[in-house]
């Protein structure tokens, strides 16, 4: 019999560099929602991708960043704490060739990390070999990478170089999780992350980084395939109620359909969404309402 290898590996970076896309790509399907915006990822959502090889476990930390609020503060120590607990980090970084204080911030604390960490260039794909170089150049003096692997998430590009090269840090260990496992996010989780997607999709910046999902029910018809699934859309000020409904409802129903078409690939079948939207006043800085839309260390 041969060994199988398993850990846990975790993806940190700057916003938007491409981290839920990069996880989304690497177990083929799409649990960690996607979107231009900063800041789309809040919880940490563990992956699992098995093959001929073992078992990896994928977290996807929320973006390392200054805190704003508690809602910033929970996801830079959720982020933080992780990288002392995995067996390999990969730190994602699109191809500037400029060091910015971001990078600066997440060097400084990789200092105190003893995990192998590997330099993922994404976004290969946006810029020349050449330039590719340069950016290698910059970055592989300021830490002592396990190695430095360009690739494009977006396209799949040295993705299967970049598995490799996980397989070959990690040892022999158990499978943690059945084979046919791909997350451990509740369908009901991934559902109200749907919906978020589908408003930062749709929305202006400033109104996204204030809502919160619910999904308030969630049943299956018996006689039918249909699932009838009810949601709260939670905004912070009445005027964001008024945006997210949109003039004759017109938002709300967008987001909806779009939401609504996602879940019905997700769960395989029908969906009847219906969502509501409430308003909470700096829900942001409740440590209540924070644990109760599901943000919780
Ligand atoms: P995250 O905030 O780090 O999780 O970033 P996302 O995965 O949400 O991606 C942010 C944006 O970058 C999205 O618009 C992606 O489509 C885009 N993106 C991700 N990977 C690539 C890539 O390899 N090439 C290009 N051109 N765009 C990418
Ligand atoms: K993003
Ligand atoms: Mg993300």
């Amino acid at each position: 019999m041969n060994n199988k290898k398993s850990g846990f590996v975790t993806i940190i970076g700057r916003p938007n560099v491409g981290k839920s896309t990069l996880m989304n790509h690497l177990i083929g399907q799409k649990i960690a929602i996607m979107s231009d915006k900063p800041q789309t990822t809040r919880n940490r959502i563990q992956t699992i991708l098995t093959n001929d090889l073992g078992q990896i476990v994928f977290i996807d930390t929320p973006g390392i960043h200054v805190p704003m609020t508690k809602l910033g503060e929970f996801m830079n120590t959720s982020a933080e704490t992780t990288l002392n607990e995995v067996d390999v980090v990969l730190w994602l970084i699109e191809p500037d060739k400029k060091i910015g204080k971001g990078d600066r911030y997440i060097i400084e604390r990789l200092a105190r990390v003893e995990t192998p960490v590997f330099l993922v260039i994404n976004k290969m794909d946006t810029i020349a070999k050449n330039e590719l170089l340069e950016v290698i150049a910059t970055y592989k003096d300021q830490y002592n990478f396990k190695d430095i692997i360009p690739i494009s998430a977006l396209k799949g590009d040295n993705t299967d170089i970049l598995l490799d090269q996980i397989f070959d840090v990690l040892e022999d260990g158990p499978m943690y999780f059945p084979e046919d496992m791909i997350t451990d996010q509740p369908e009901r989780q991934i559902c109200a992350e749907l919906i978020r997607e589908k408003v930062l999709l749709n929305m202006e910046q400033e109104i996204p980084h204030g809502i919160a999902v619910v999904i308030d029910q969630m049943k299956e018809r018996e006689d039918q395939a249909i699932v009838d699934i009810d949601a709260t859309i939670v905004c912070e000020k009445d005027s964001h109620k008024g945006m997210v409904i949109g003039k004759q409802g017109s938002m709300l129903k967008k987001i909806g359909s779009m939401a609504r078409r996602d879940m019905e690939n997700l769960l395989g079948s029908k969906v009847n969404l219906k969502i509501w939207v409430r308003v909470k006043k700096d829900w942001r800085d409740s440590d209540y309402l924070l644990k109760n839309y599901g943000y919780t260390n």
